[in-house]
């Protein structure tokens, strides 16, 4: 039988085999620049490109033109750059007009170009044919984005490695195994009189074994490159007056927040990113939690209990400095199960789910610092001052030894959606090798290594619903 071949199959409306239209859009950020550039694609690229210019401009020459508008007005002089397909970005007819970067003077070319019968650009639009006409798979379409976003030198680094195909090689990789695996399989199957029962010998589960070895190293690579590209969300929650704006402040390093000595004080949640020693962070300030009449400090709590849904790391704040409720009557005001303090980093790798930190604050204001409260019994525990800074350090230092993340320039940027994933490639090989192992169920085997291989595509953009691919490149920039 043989392998499943992947088809990118452009379903979605524009290339891939469907008629295109051209797109236009400023590529350039909104803003004052010395340049700013609108870019074109599609097949009228070319005739609008004459009709502003007035003349031909040849295929990769910088040529200096004037712009004019359907009135034949002048509006900007600048280049004009003409990439026929298939050889630019995204594979059709590519046009850039580079002029001077002011946002009224962008658009009045845009507007030009949409004039002359070019449409404007969904966000994404750009990579998203240059994925449909082949020119990059998913991962390097992401990684695009992620370059573009990224927040700090090495998840620049990392991006332009999955731009350049390193992870998307490794994942093709390792579903070249499955697929070949798979065959191996079928083989046996198929022909249960050979000499040798590959099945029963153990080669197979060996060389499944080895593959899923292959898949934890990746899935490793993997949550680096979240941690790198998309980094964590922190939600700082507690009681009223603990210090939770303050210590946001902190890690910011400016007043952010509100800090009074006023309980319930923050009512909106805050977040502000940070970069903790290359770890993109997000910090989330909410409303302390108590019980209230109040109906704008409710409003506060429930948005307090939402955002706590979605984080990846709890800093739980607490006074140290007076008496303090029992810590499991204010993980129950979190709603969250006592277990959740002692969740520990799997030897994988960092972890993303609610997990907890408490942060004791108002060290500055007690004198025996010996520890001396329930909450030192566990050892994700720092104590701080957030107004002297004392102990912050060490929160963060504590955060990203939590996280698992390593400072380093290697690797490749990744997004949650890989991780996923690939997890669901190790549920299958896992299954498929328990069938196996125990009911010698070779035709079921095969089939968890057929949807393992599935998953590896679902990576790469093989075969992907249209809606993912849609909501994937709907979370890019216009103009990329
Ligand atoms: N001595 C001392 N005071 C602190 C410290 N952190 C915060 N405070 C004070 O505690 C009071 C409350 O601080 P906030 O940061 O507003 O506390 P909060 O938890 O955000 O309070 P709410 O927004 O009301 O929930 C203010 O008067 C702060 O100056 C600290 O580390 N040491
Ligand atoms: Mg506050």
């Amino acid at each position: 039988m043989p392998p499943d071949t992947w088809t990118a199959e452009g379903s979605l409306n524009g290339p891939g085999g469907l008629e295109s239209d051209t797109i236009a859009a400023i590529a350039t950020p909104a803003g004052k620049g010395g340049v700013g550039i609108v870019r074109l694609s599609g097949p009228d690229s070319e005739r609008i490109l004459r009709r502003l210019c007035g003349k031909r401009v040849s295929a990769r020459m910088a040529t200096l033109s004037a712009f004019t508008d359907s009135a034949g007005e002048k509006l900007d002089t600048g280049l004009a750059l003409f990439f026929p397909g298939p050889n630019s970005f995204t594979g059709e007819d590519v046009v850039e007009l580079q002029g001077h970067g002011g946002p009224v003077v962008m658009d009045m070319l845009l507007a030009a170009c949409l004039d002359a019968g070019a449409r404007l650009a969904n966000p994404g639009e750009f990579s998203e044919r240059a994925f449909l006409n082949n020119k990059l798979d998913l991962v390097q379409a992401e990684a695009v984005s992620d370059l573009i976003n990224s927040a700090s030198e090495n998840a620049v680094r990392a991006a332009v490695k999955s731009l350049s195909g390193e992870f998307s090689t490794r994942i093709s990789a390792l579903a070249e195994k499955i697929t070949s695996l798979r065959i191996y399989v079928e083989a046996s199957i198929d022909f249960p009189d050979e000499e040798v029962d590959f099945l029963s010998q153990g080669q197979v589960s060996l060389k499944a074994e080895v593959i899923l070895e292959e898949l934890e190293e990746l899935l490793a690579s993997g949550r680096q490159g979240v941690l790198l590209g998309e980094g964590i969300r922190v939600v700082i929650a507690g009681q009223p007056n603990v210090g939770k704006s303050s210590l946001l402040n902190r890690l910011l390093g400016y007043d952010r927040a509100i800090v009074t000595a006023l309980a319930g004080t923050t009512r909106d949640a805050l977040s502000e990113q940070v970069t903790l020693k290359g770890l993109p962070a997000t910090f989330v300030d909410t409303a302390g939690l108590r019980a209230t009449r109040d109906i704008v400090e409710l409003e506060g709590i429930s948005r307090t209990h939402k955002e706590l849904e979605q984080a990846d790391w709890i800093l739980l704040v607490r006074d140290i400095s007076g008496p303090a409720l029992a810590l499991d009557t204010e993980l129950a005001m979190l709603g969250l199960p006592e277990s959740s303090l002692s969740k520990q980093q799997p030897s994988g790798g960092p972890v993303f789910g609610n997990n907890m930190v408490i942060v004791e604050n108002k060290l500055d204001l007690v004198v025996d610092k010996s520890p001396c409260r329930d909450d030192t019994d566990h050892q994700n525990t720092v104590a701080i001052s957030a107004l002297t800074g004392e102990g912050i350090n060490e929160l963060v230092e504590l955060l990203i030894r939590l996280v698992g993340y390593k400072d380093q320039a290697s690797g490749f940027i990744a997004r949650r959606r890989h991780l996923e994933s690939l997890n669901s490639v190790r549920a299958a090989l896992l299954d498929g090798l328990e069938q196996l192992n125990t009911h010698a169920a070779g035709e079921l085997f095969a089939e968890d290594l057929r949807q393992a291989h599935k998953h590896c595509g679902d990576i790469l953009g093989h075969m992907s619903p249209d809606d993912l691919l849609g909501e994937i490149f709907a979370s890019f920039c216009i103009g990329k």
